[in-house]
């Protein structure tokens, strides 16, 4: 008889859990086998995602793919990849001289920031639309999509109840700018597109003004859905 194999992608979550060895169960011969600070981390780091994954299990599969990219993309060839659910991802590391800041996007960014999001559901297709509505629009109206999504995916706050939370890349991948972002040092402004979408702003420093989405949360959409596609042709 056949072996048992997966058959979709969704199989492969039967065995994701089954590794042979990790961490407290390292082989003699590993390296790290006599440094307890080594497999104490390691253990650590697999027990969070044990206890953790099967909340994105339901929402993980959202198609989204990441594009190796040697760098920055012009923002038209950026939002482009989006419309086909492509995220363009850097994989190089910041400067080993700067570890708390990088003017560019590297690989924590990227995995801390932008990757858990597009587990959702609400996000992803939020993020094809932006992509979508990018498709031929004059340069004026790229730039404009490019400022709405600086103040929403990479440095977006939305309200959960009563309190402000971050959801924006930059702020998630940064500890810095996520102190800063909810205290009460920048002004916070409602997202209004036709005002956000023209807003002046700087790559290379903490941003003076952040813009606050109202959403409707849910357990199931957790994710501030900002834009439809309908108000973004408005602008
Ligand atoms: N290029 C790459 N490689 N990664 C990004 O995150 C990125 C980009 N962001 N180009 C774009 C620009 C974004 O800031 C907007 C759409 O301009
Ligand atoms: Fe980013």
């Amino acid at each position: 008889t056949v072996p048992w194999f997966p058959r979709s992608i969704q199989e492969l979550d039967r065995f994701a859990n089954q590794i042979l060895s990790y961490g407290a169960e390292l082989d003699a011969d590993h390296p790290g086998f006599k440094d307890p600070v080594y497999r104490a981390r390691r253990k650590e780091f697999a027990d969070i995602v044990l206890l953790t994954c099967h909340v994105f299990v339901p929402s993980a599969c959202t198609g989204f793919r990441l594009r190796p990219v040697a760098g920055l993309l012009s923002s038209r060839d950026f939002l482009a990849g989006l419309a086909f659910r492509v995220f363009h991802s850097t994989q190089y590391i910041r400067h080993a001289s700067k570890p708390m800041y990088t003017p560019e996007p590297d690989i924590c960014h990227e995995l801390l920031g932008h990757v858990p999001l597009f587990a959702d559901p609400s996000f992803a297709q939020f993020s094809q639309e932006i992509g979508l509505a990018s498709l031929g629009a004059p340069d004026d109206f790229i730039e404009k999509l490019a400022t709405v999504y600086w103040f929403t995916v990479e440095f977006g706050l939305c309200k959960e109840g009563d309190s402000l939370k971050a959801y924006g890349a930059g702020l998630l991948s940064s500890f810095g700018e996520l102190q800063y972002c909810l205290s009460s040092k920048p002004e916070i402004r409602p997202l209004v597109l036709e005002n956000t979408s023209v807003q002046k702003y700087s790559v290379t420093e903490f941003q003076p003004i952040y813009f606050v989405a109202e959403t409707n949360h849910s357990i199931y959409n957790p994710i501030p859905y900002p834009l439809q596609i309908q108000q973004i042709s408005l602008l």
